[in-house]
């Protein structure tokens, strides 16, 4: 596990707090979708949290993030409101798209995460072509592409890695390896073992990333997005994780074993965490509970809030569809 060196106190303490509200929110969707207040289905993102968390760390205020159906994580990491995206998950018109996009379709440009996109890939030459504006502007702006182990065996991925490199644009490519593409294990999608060997294919680094490891996916994250910065170009993270929910709310995950699950949750991110502001940098037991309660009941705040928002109205079925005001 690699040292938390030379991370401010309160940079920590805010990683800390950001993994335990995804992982708080996330739990209490579960708990919603069995109750059935969550329409349609929730894909979840327990268990991967220190790849979001550690990523958007590093990111500048005007950079860019893109996500796939998987979005409640990176949108918390990125620093939306629970709120927004309570209210979207549950089509409200409070919802951070409007109560139009549901799970898989946040959207809150407001903090630099752009519309997520649940085709399995397709993020990947969008977040290239939003990098590739940055430059051509001359701006000091990066754009990252969330993307799964599943997406790295699409056209798109192939692609997008080759026009960045090629342009040299300010892209992170972050492929969160979770070991599967809906019910499908990756050793039956691919011979290669680490996905980040492809970015060889396109003359650029990649990097296997413990991705359960906020610390060590922030290192990697931040040598990538200097790179990126100073005109390097882009950069393939593959952060080894897991997710802990089935691929969708509707999957019990029959094709793992609980041993392997149980296995990957001893390696939990957010115990590791905790362990680490406790022994390494002298944080209280009860400044952490703290943290923990006020999650919680931002969580419980939000979901009340958007259980009782109105949905919208009638009238706006048609905006957003065609531009306005030609
Ligand atoms: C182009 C396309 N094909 C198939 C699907 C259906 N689908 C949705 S998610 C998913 C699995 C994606 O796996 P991965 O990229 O590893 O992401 P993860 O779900 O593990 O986060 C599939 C096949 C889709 N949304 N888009
Ligand atoms: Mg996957």
């Amino acid at each position: 596990m690699t040292e938390p060196n030379g991370l401010p106190l309160e940079t920590v303490r805010e990683m800390y707090r950001r993994m335990v509200l995804i992982r708080r929110f996330e739990d209490h969707l579960y708990a919603l979708f069995l109750q059935g207040v969550v329409p349609g289905t929730l894909h979840q993102y327990q268990g991967q949290e220190a790849v979001a968390v550690g990523v958007c760390t590093v990111l500048h205020p005007d950079d860019v993030i893109f996500s796939t159906h998987r979005p409640v994580g990176h949108f918390l990491a990125r620093g939306s409101q629970v709120r927004g995206i309570a209210a979207e998950i549950m089509g409200k018109a409070a919802g951070c798209a409007g109560g139009k996009g549901g799970q898989m379709h946040l959207t809150d440009v407001s903090v630099g995460a752009m519309p997520s996109n649940a085709i399995v890939g397709a993020n990947i030459p969008i977040a290239t072509g939003a990098a590739l504006g940055f430059q051509l502007r001359g701006q000091d702006r990066v754009a990252v592409s969330l993307f799964g182990d599943g997406a790295a065996n699409m056209g798109a991925f192939h692609e997008g890695l080759n026009l960045a490199a090629v342009k040299d644009a300010p892209v992170i490519f972050v492929c969160e390896n979770n070991q599967y593409s809906a019910s499908t294990a990756i050793s039956s999608m691919m011979r290669i073992t680490d996905i980040a060997d492809r970015a060889a294919a396109y003359g650029i680094p990649g990097r296997v990333v413990d991705g359960m490891d906020v610390f060590a996916v922030h290192q990697a994250a931040l040598e990538a997005v200097e790179r990126a910065r100073r005109g390097g170009g882009p950069t393939l993270l593959e952060c080894k994780t897991y997710r802990y929910s089935g691929h969708s709310r509707g999957d019990p995950g029959s094709y793992r074993t609980r041993e392997e699950v149980q296995r990957w949750r001893e390696r939990d991110p957010i115990p590791y965490l905790r362990t680490v502001l406790i022994k390494e940098r002298g944080l209280a037991e009860a400044e952490l509970k703290s943290i923990e309660l006020a999650c919680q009941s931002e969580v419980e705040e939000a979901v009340e809030f958007a259980r009782n928002s109105p949905e919208p109205g009638a009238e706006e079925t048609y905006r957003h569809v065609f531009a306005e005001g030609q």
